[in-house]
């Protein structure tokens, strides 16, 4: 079956569907059952990096929730790390690396990623795609260089990332070379996804609400816009998911990508008239509602799909990752819900 006839990626394309296709953002995690069973076995790195265990992780959520897309099961940090600068993953604080670039100098002495270090996840890639149904779309994935970056200078997860906003004024010169470099070694990390064989690419900015509309729009946009064409040029879709980014919708409608993935803080049909129905869009369930009852989750969801309206374009997720303390009946409840009154707005 070729690529036109998955249903995620004609939603991507906003083309005609028969029912609004789902996945959800971090769907490969700690929230299931069986992926702490595999984590208990293997640390962080070991499941990343071993294209058997890799697989598994990523088709765990499909076979469970038959979700429409899988994404594959890696994280966004794989980028420095392939530039020689290595993190741990440290229990209630998350990345934290050894040594981050905590001063001109380190910035400065950044070269790009060795493509050879992402093997084992092109390898990975390959048995998913290999596995999953021909009707299933296989995401691939990569930070913004800001989110990235702001983990390579900040060294862990920040409340405010401020070292590195102080950066963009001090020495725009050493940031741009940062960005640069993360930029040309993300490209290249992509085209070896496509290669692989992912179906679409997932572009994280995370982190992109802790800058002022203006400083996002000459340190970080720019850098967004080059990726997207490169990703375009491989003819799959890309999908572009700047948290925090709901009232830039008219700037985020130029980056090039296929789809826009929102978080919560938006109304779908405000998206809807500010894209004009010639960009996909991808969300956005507010995650915390996953904690409540059936009945509250089942008539939220029918909010969301009610506000996209009639048409096609729209992919369901939640407006960020799903947490860990979700419930997995809950993640039922969504899918459930979506498959059965979707259908109506079709
Ligand atoms: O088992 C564990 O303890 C690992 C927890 C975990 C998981 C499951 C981390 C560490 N990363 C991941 C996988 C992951 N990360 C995926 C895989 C597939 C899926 O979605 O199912 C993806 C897409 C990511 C992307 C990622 N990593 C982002 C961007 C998206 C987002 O959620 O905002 C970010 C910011 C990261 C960094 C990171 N890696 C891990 C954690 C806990 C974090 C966040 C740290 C923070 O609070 O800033």
């Amino acid at each position: 079956m070729n690529k036109q006839n998955k249903i995620f990626i004609e939603a991507c394309n906003g083309r005609k569907v028969p029912y609004t296709p789902l996945w959800i953002m971090r769907q490969a995690g700690r929230y299931l059952p069986e992926y702490r069973a595999i984590r208990k076995k293997y640390n962080f790195h070991e499941m990343m990096h071993t294209p058997d265990l890799m697989k598994e992780v990523t088709l765990q959520p499909i076979r469970r929730y038959d979700f429409d897309a899988a994404i594959m099961f890696s994280d966004i940090l794989v980028i420095p790390e392939s530039m020689g600068l290595n993190f741990q993953l440290i229990e209630k604080i998350g990345p934290v690396f050894k040594n981050p670039l905590n001063s001109n100098k380190k910035i400065n002495s950044i070269s790009y990623g060795d493509i050879s270090y992402f093997k084992h996840i092109f390898d990975g890639i390959k048995k998913i795609r290999r596995e999953l149904d021909n009707k299933k779309s296989l995401i691939g994935f990569t930070g913004a260089p800001w989110t990235i970056a702001c983990y390579m200078v900040e060294g862990r997860p920040s409340k405010d990332y401020r070292h590195i906003r102080a950066l963009i004024y001090n020495n725009p010169k050493a940031f741009h070379y940062l960005m640069e470099h993360l930029t040309e070694s993300i490209i290249e990390y992509i085209r070896g996804q496509v290669n692989a064989g992912v179906d679409a690419v997932q572009i994280f900015d995370t982190n992109a609400g802790f800058l002022s509309r203006e400083v996002f729009e000459s340190f970080s946009f720019p850098y967004l816009k080059r990726i997207i064409l490169a990703v375009n040029k491989l003819n799959v879709p890309s999908i572009l998911f700047v948290k925090g980014g709901g009232n830039w919708l008219d700037l985020l409608k130029t980056s090039g990508a296929n789809v826009l993935g929102l978080d919560w803080t938006i109304n779908l049909n405000d998206a809807k008239k500010v894209v004009k129905n010639k960009i996909s869009l991808q969300g956005n369930l507010d995650p915390s509602i996953l904690l409540s009852s059936n009945n509250i989750i089942r008539k939220e969801v029918c909010k969301i799909l009610k506000s996209y309206g009639n048409g096609y374009g729209h992919i369901f997720n939640l407006g960020h990752g799903i947490t860990p303390d979700i419930p997995i009946e809950a993640v039922q409840t969504v899918v459930n819900t979506v498959r059965e009154v979707s259908p109506n707005y079709k």
